[in-house]
């Protein structure tokens, strides 16, 4: 027996209509509902998986040999968060990753190995851990590792990438180049020495939404927080927390993610705060717990977690610890979205 209003909304259905007072609750929630759940990942149990990749198939053959780091409440849907994407990317040494282009863009955070390189724009980026570099929309960009005999030696980075936010926005393009490696233009360092200095050339215009620099090397980032540990107080709920910036604007490096890098002392016990923005952290230095809505993640270096929209997260350190981290901030910012609060 159905009742009529039962067959009403199988009519409705059939019709592509339905009644908005059935669901109006889930689709203007209270707060944010996201389906992304807080999730950690060890890296000492990842890697494993990562190098028998290595074993397993070549990076030209997989084009980007990435393990993807899926959220276990978004499955299948090859994402970290409902906007952000996160992998683990392996060059071996001598291998090429070829050379593409897409709409989404696209950071690297280098968790070991030294000595591979990115491409973009026709100048190239040696990589070392700690370092953050970027790809932006639509540039061309491939990777490369020394052959061994020249130093060469495995890499592994964390990539991070809007892919998430486009699939809603039915915003992707991509190509491939019809060459492996871009060719380079300029030598290594020119973007950084044009751009990386509080300075920048005198008769440049910005062409593109991204930061002009495309590689913020660790060394100067941990300087700067080092520096900042000593001077400052340390914020009760973020350390010493800085913000990457595009130089020619003063916000954030990307259009549709920022990206951060903050310090914590030893023994550090933080405040609670949630905020709009879902964020990806990985541990840089130090161990630590982060405490995340009803999880409790105890952390080591180059863990990776997930703390969803929303999410009430505080820290509690044992050792220094620097965190590295990116989220959809500047997507919500540009559409007034953005909220946080601190408890
Ligand atoms: O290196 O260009 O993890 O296009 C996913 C998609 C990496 C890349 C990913 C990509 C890339």
């Amino acid at each position: 027996m159905t009742t009529p209003r039962q067959d009403y909304y199988q009519t409705l259905s059939q019709a592509n209509l339905a009644p908005l007072w059935v669901s109006l609750s889930n689709l203007v929630p209270s707060h944010p509902t996201p389906k992304a759940v807080p999730a950690l990942w060890k890296y000492k149990e990842v890697r494993p998986y990562v190098m028998q990749a290595g074993e397993l198939i070549t990076a030209e053959e997989a084009v980007r040999r990435v393990l993807v780091l899926e959220n276990p409440g978004l499955p299948g849907k090859s994402s970290i968060s409902s906007t952000l994407y996160a992998g683990l990317q392996l060059i071996l040494p001598g291998e090429i990753a070829p050379s593409h282009r897409h709409t989404q863009s696209a950071l690297r955070f280098v968790m070991e190995g030294k000595g591979a390189w990115t491409a973009v724009n026709g100048e190239r980026t040696t990589m070392s851990p700690g370092d953050f570099i970027i790809t932006p929309s639509w540039r061309w960009h491939d990777h490369g590792n020394p052959r061994a005999e020249e130093g060469g030696e495995p890499v592994v980075w964390l990539d991070g990438l809007d892919i998430p936010l486009l699939v809603h926005l039915d915003a992707g393009f991509a190509e491939n180049l019809d060459q492996a490696s871009q060719p380079i233009e300029r030598p290594e360092g020119f973007s950084y020495a044009q751009f990386g200095h509080n300075m920048a050339p005198l008769r440049y215009t910005p062409t593109d939404a991204t930061s002009p620099i495309f590689s913020y090397p660790y060394e100067r980032t941990r300087e700067a927080l080092d520096q900042l540990s000593r001077f400052e107080v340390i914020d009760e709920w973020d350390g010493v927390k800085l913000r990457y910036i595009n130089p020619n604007t003063g916000g954030f490096a990307m259009p549709t993610m920022a990206t951060f890098m903050q310090f914590f002392p030893a023994g550090f016990k933080g405040r609670t705060y949630r905020s709009t923005d879902s964020a990806v952290f990985t541990v840089v230095e130090g161990r630590g717990t982060a405490y995340i809505d009803d999880a409790v993640f105890p952390f080591s270096p180059k863990d990776i977690f997930i703390a969803p929209s929303w999410a009430a997260i505080r820290f509690e350190m044992d050792e220094d610890v620097v965190l590295f981290s990116y989220s959809d901030r500047p997507v919500q910012q540009a559409l007034n979205l953005f909220r946080e609060f601190r408890e």
